[in-house]
């Protein structure tokens, strides 16, 4: 079977990972836009986007987000999706705080957690209103949602959300998979979530850690898009630090096109996703 070009986006940042685990994790807008820039040209199509403090600490703030998204335009064209969780713990109008940004700041998508999960000890909190709350700002920006999935009911939830008008079908969907406390990763639960989501809709998988890159080559297979970068996953291979986004979307890039994917382009994964 000829699958679509295969869209792979980098989560670079995340709010989990560390300088401490990693030195290689990029912090503030020009370490961010340089590791995109390196993203773009290894394959990637979209990042997903998370920021951060000076410190290092996590952060919703809308001018850190402005600053990160002009950073990463000035040097290249990659698609730009923006966090609606943060972190664990942040309250809904800091988590929507990239929301604001508007006219050429505006992001070309943001995700969109549908369901509380456990996210290892803590709890990633987001009950029904919060949920159609941040769906409704998502809607007003203009913009598409990635449905986030930690677990399968979040694919049900998207449903009554089209149903309620807060988001369009098809959608497209994420399937996060091997959150400690939440769905593991593993193959047959990929193929259930495929199965579940509406017609035509699309999906791409972001599997935890060592799962990343073989999950990469599930996605090939089954004709997905996939998500590697160190908000997931900080290692190449046992016990070998990527150093830098980039170098786990040439490793993806490599998988993918080992199995016959090709990958799409900023340009065509607008199109695929059917993004305004
Ligand atoms: N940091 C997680 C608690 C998202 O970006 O929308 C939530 C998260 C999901 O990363
Ligand atoms: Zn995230």
């Amino acid at each position: 079977m000829t699958f679509p070009p295969m869209v792979l986006t980098a989560a670079m940042v995340g709010a989990e990972t560390t300088r401490a685990q990693t030195p290689h994790l990029p912090i503030t807008a020009e370490e961010i836009a340089e590791d995109a820039a390196k993203c773009r040209e290894a394959g990637a199509a979209m990042v997903h986007l998370h920021v951060r403090k000076p410190d290092g600490s996590p952060s919703q703030d809308a001018e850190l987000f402005r600053a990160a998204i002009r950073a990463i335009r000035k040097r290249c064209d990659v698609l730009i999706q923006t966090s609606t969780g943060g972190a664990v713990g942040m309250k809904v109008d800091e988590r929507c705080g990239p929301l604001t940004l508007q006219g050429a700041d505006r992001p070309d998508m943001a995700t969109l957690s549908t369901g509380t999960v456990n996210f290892g000890d803590d709890v990633f909190w987001n009950p029904r209103p919060l949920v159609r709350d941040i769906a409704a700002r998502i809607k007003a920006l203009g913009i598409k949602p990635e449905i986030e999935c930690f677990d399968c009911g979040m694919i049900d939830e998207a449903r009554a959300l089209a149903k309620d008008g807060l988001i369009t079908l098809p959608a497209h969907f994420d399937f996060v998979l091997g959150v400690p406390g939440a769905l593991a990763a593993r193959p047959e639960a990929l193929d259930f979530m495929i199965a579940s989501i509406p017609d035509a809709s699309t999906w791409t998988c972001a599997a935890m850690a060592r799962h990343q890159l073989p999950f990469v080559e599930l996605s090939a297979e089954k004709g997905g898009n996939a998500r590697v970068g160190l908000e997931d996953n900080i290692f190449l291979s046992k016990g070998v630090l990527a150093k830098g986004n980039h170098e786990l979307v040439a490793e993806a890039a490599k998988r993918a096109r080992a199995k016959g994917r090709t990958l799409a382009t900023p340009k065509e994964a607008r199109e695929l996703l059917r993004l305004t």
